[in-house]
């Protein structure tokens, strides 16, 4: 199976780091895992021997000491994270991390300025803000479109870094200044801010692309992970209230520079529940005590900025579109342990939209804010099933549960996850 994508199906934090981390152990031969899109924006979590890493702009794959970890040209790098997230994992004793590691020259660069101005702008929106990281995942994305960008490979270029600089500033400081009312930033300010990393960067920069297209065609395996999710696309999400990239599956192959034929499997990691960070509509979304306990026995806190997760029942009209929106092949089924204090569990199996059941994602986003789920009840099973390990073990409910759900979404389950432990997984098919 020489490439496999793993994306979130919901709105994100399904348990992708484990999925991915799980495939990397599982299957000796991965030779590399990428991130295509997004940056430190990410936050995954994965628990080796009962120890727990979170990964945010690097591949979770670099835990894996025989996989390359890639930062594609899709990614949106701040070096400033970059180098705190490979110095922190150095400090643990994570061994040649800064060796297997590989970052696209063609890779867009996260300044502080877009920070600032992620900051602002969301400050400016008040009540109608995103709810984003704040880490200047937009601006930077917004300046790469706006043909604004820097890249990795400027950074070693002092006259070309500085002229990008120069360009990118006279547009950006007029939005500081006559928009927000904020200083001008300096040009020598950024350029001596970024070429600071410039020594340490260039060792790891190549043309990514080209590696891996020749790593396929050697027969290599190939792991693309994703970060963020289908629903926060900003193509097929829930526009407005999205990240500023394309987290789904033909976003891999822009943000990788592979061709939609090389890739084999596409897995689409989804919650037993849903849950979101960040504003935006939500149709299962729960108000209740349901909604307090969902979020304190699954732990739902955000990994990079530390927010609460709005919680919410499992909604099989998403988990058909995932399926349809990044053509699956199967499904990771995740967090199924944490229903285990629930005597019924209600799923959501279409919508009510103004009067009318919706079986399949409505066209419009103002229908989706009217969106009522309508609910089926499934029976629970009240135990804890963290320890087992087949889908025979399972209390016949949950098996039920699974069951039912995979009926619902649209494609195959390949795996359960009962816990957040490496070998805390029943592989169903
Ligand atoms: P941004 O910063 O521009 O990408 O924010 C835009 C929207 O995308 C959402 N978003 C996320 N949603 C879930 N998880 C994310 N990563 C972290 C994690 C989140 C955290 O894994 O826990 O720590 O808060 C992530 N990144 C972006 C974001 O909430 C906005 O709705
Ligand atoms: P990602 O962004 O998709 O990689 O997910 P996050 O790491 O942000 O959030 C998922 C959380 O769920 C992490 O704390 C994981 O350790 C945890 N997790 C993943 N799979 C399971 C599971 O099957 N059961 C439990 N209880 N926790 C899980
Ligand atoms: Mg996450």
């Amino acid at each position: 199976m020489p490439a496999i994508v793993v994306l979130g199906a919901q709105w994100g934090d399904e348990g992708k780091g484990k999925a991915t981390d799980l495939l990397a152990t599982q299957d000796t031969a991965i030779d590399f895992v990428v991130r295509t899109s997004g940056g430190h924006n990410a936050g995954h979590t994965i628990v080796v021997n009962g120890e727990k890493f979170a990964t945010h702009l690097l591949p979770s794959g670099i835990l894996t000491p025989g996989a390359k970890s890639v930062i594609a040209n899709g990614v949106v790098v701040s070096p400033e994270a970059l180098f705190r997230e490979l110095d922190g994992l150095i400090e643990r004793g994570v061994e040649g991390v800064e060796d297997r590691l590989v970052v696209s020259a063609n890779a867009h660069v996260i300044a502080s300025y877009h920070t600032t101005i992620d900051k602002v702008t969301e400050r400016f929106l008040g009540k109608n803000n995103i709810g984003t990281t704040g880490r200047g995942i937009g601006p930077a994305y917004a300046d790469k479109v706006n043909r604004l960008g820097i890249r990795v490979a400027d950074l070693f270029d002092e006259k070309i870094l500085t002229a990008k600089i120069e360009g990118a500033l006279e547009i950006r400081n007029q939005l500081l200044t006559k928009v927000y009312n904020r200083r001008a930033v300096e040009v020598d300010a950024v350029l001596e801010e970024l070429l600071q990393y410039a020594d340490r960067l260039r060792p790891m920069v190549a043309d990514t692309s080209l590696m891996l297209n020749r790593a396929l065609d050697e027969g290599k395996t190939v792991l693309f992970e994703g970060a963020q999710a289908t629903m926060l696309d900003v193509d097929n999400g829930t526009y407005p209230f999205v990240t500023s990239s394309s987290p789904v599956a033909g976003g891999v192959c822009t943000g990788a520079g592979v061709g939609p034929t090389r890739i084999d499997r596409v897995i689409g990691v989804i919650k037993a529940y849903t849950t979101r960070v960040g504003s935006g509509p939500f149709p299962t979304e729960l108000f209740d005590e349901n909604g307090t306990r969902l979020q304190t026995l699954g732990g739902e806190i955000g990994v990079s900025t530390g927010r609460t997760r709005r919680c919410g029942w499992y909604d099989s009209v998403i988990a058909r579109y995932a399926a349809r929106i990044n053509g699956l092949t199967e499904f990771f089924l995740t967090k199924l342990d944490i229903l285990g204090d629930w005597d019924e569990i209600p799923v959501c199996v279409a919508y009510e939209i103004d009067g009318k059941r919706v079986d399949e994602m409505p066209m419009t986003q103002t229908e989706f804010h009217h969106a009522k789920p309508i609910f089926e009840t499934f029976e629970g099973w009240k135990s804890d099933i963290s320890g087992c390990r087949t889908f025979e073990e399972l209390p016949t409910q949950a098996q039920a549960y699974v069951k039912a759900l995979e009926e619902l979404s649209g494609a195959p389950f390949w795996g359960v996850g009962v816990g957040p432990g490496r070998e805390q997984t029943i592989v169903v098919n």
